[in-house]
């Protein structure tokens, strides 16, 4: 079968050098960031993502017999088994991610050989950045080449998904793993996530450029209130599909709908279908922003969708609301709102490029002030997606 991805030859992180055999296979899967279309992927929505350039990356040595050694450099821990005993780890959670794609690949039938596998990375973890869906998209890819199993990109990416589900609990959405395999240089990912069609939209900042502040909240309660979430949706559609049997998800819901089915029965679920059904329409209006090269209108929707968050879907924290408000007048951020899962990680901002050191010296100040803890920021730029580099 033919290999699915080329190779590129990328910067090896020095403290994987010394794992690195004659038989060993380098890959780098990127964190993501999300431009606008929160919460939306499990609603057969939109989403608008990009691979950032953080990644995680795995060193991968096939052994001769059939055990496995998990090896998290950053964490200086390790995790042994072999290749017939593939169960969740208890009291060590990172091998997890991991452990699930192995269990995916178990299940697809391809024969996995015993193998050492050293994973680090420079995305900060509960950041909402996905470093999560970036080591398994690595573990994936890695698994793929060294198993000749020739499966296609998005068959990696569902494998990825599926080991979230399974191993880490969370029933997420396919926007992080879609993003880490698929991420494209420059361009962000206009994904349809019922059909899975997608296209590159190259982003054109015109001296803006993106910055996450980092809340330094980790976000702890993510897993189980993320679940809670996508019942509500599920709980909403229901009730629609009693009058409405066409409907299949949020994708297919009007206000009306809401208005007449849901708003008597249930003020909860229906803000929470209320801001799914306001994002997608958001979503395809600030395409058009984008394509006009209009970024002021676009920034005020990422400023709508974080409201829509705070206010409807209940997803941010004190930590959040505080930096998008503090932004929300300054006339070099166009656009701030939170990202990804919520309840701590990081604002997404898009900066005027000569303000960008002042604002990061004013939030961080102003932050310590009033929260009581440090803020860290960075500058994110778009990169490819998933790759063998070694
Ligand atoms: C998390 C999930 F993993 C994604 O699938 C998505 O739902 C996101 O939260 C919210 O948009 O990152």
């Amino acid at each position: 079968m033919k290999a699915t991805f080329v190779k590129q030859e990328g910067t090896v992180p020095y403290q994987l050098k010394e794992f690195i055999k004659d038989n060993s296979l380098i890959v780098r899967s990127p964190g993501r960031i999300n431009l606008i279309g929160e919460h939306t992927d499990y609603n057969d929505g939109y989403v608008l993502p990009a691979a950032i350039d953080k990644a995680a990356y795995i060193v991968i040595t096939p052994g001769n017999d059939n055990k496995i050694h998990l090896q998290s450099v950053d964490m200086n821990e390790s995790y042994s088994t072999t290749v017939d005993d593939i169960i969740k780890s208890v009291d060590q959670s990172w091998p997890n991610y991991l452990l699930g794609v192995i269990a995916q690949f178990i299940k697809a039938g391809i024969n996995i050989p015993g193998f050492h596998a050293a994973l680090t990375g420079d995305i900060p973890l509960g950041a909402g950045l996905s470093s999560s869906a970036a080591v398994e998209c690595a573990m994936a890819l890695a698994l793929n080449e060294i198993t000749h199993a020739g499966f296609d990109k998005l068959r990696l990416v569902r494998m990825a998904q599926k080991a979230e589900h399974e191993f880490a609990g969370v029933q997420c959405g396919i926007m992080d793993q879609f993003a880490s395999v698929f991420g494209k240089k420059d361009h962000v990912i206009r994904l349809d996530c019922r059909s899975l069609e997608y296209e590159y939209e190259p982003l054109n900042m015109n001296g803006y450029h993106l910055v996450l502040l980092d809340t330094n909240v980790k976000h702890s309660l993510a897993s189980t209130e993320y679940n809670v979430r996508r019942k509500q949706c599920e709980t909403g559609v229901a009730m629609i599909q009693q009058h409405h049997h066409e409907v299949k998800s949020l994708r297919d819901v009007t206000m009306d709908m809401l208005d007449k089915y849901v708003l008597p029965e249930d003020i909860v679920v229906y803000q929470r279908c209320k801001y799914v059904v306001e994002e997608n329409n958001r979503l395809l209006e600030g395409c058009k922003d984008l394509e006009a090269n209009d970024l002021v209108a676009f920034g005020n929707k990422m400023f709508e969708t974080h409201h829509g968050l705070s206010k409807l879907y209940e997803v941010s924290c004190p930590e959040l609301d505080f930096l998008v408000t503090l932004v929300k007048d300054n006339p070099d951020v166009l656009g701030a709102r939170m990202m990804g899962g919520g309840f701590g990680g990081c604002t997404l901002n898009i900066v005027k490029e000569e303000a960008i050191s002042k604002l990061i010296d004013d939030t961080t100040a102003a932050y310590k002030t009033a929260m009581g803890k440090e803020l860290k920021a960075y500058i994110v730029n778009i990169e490819d997606g998933s790759s063998v580099i070694g």
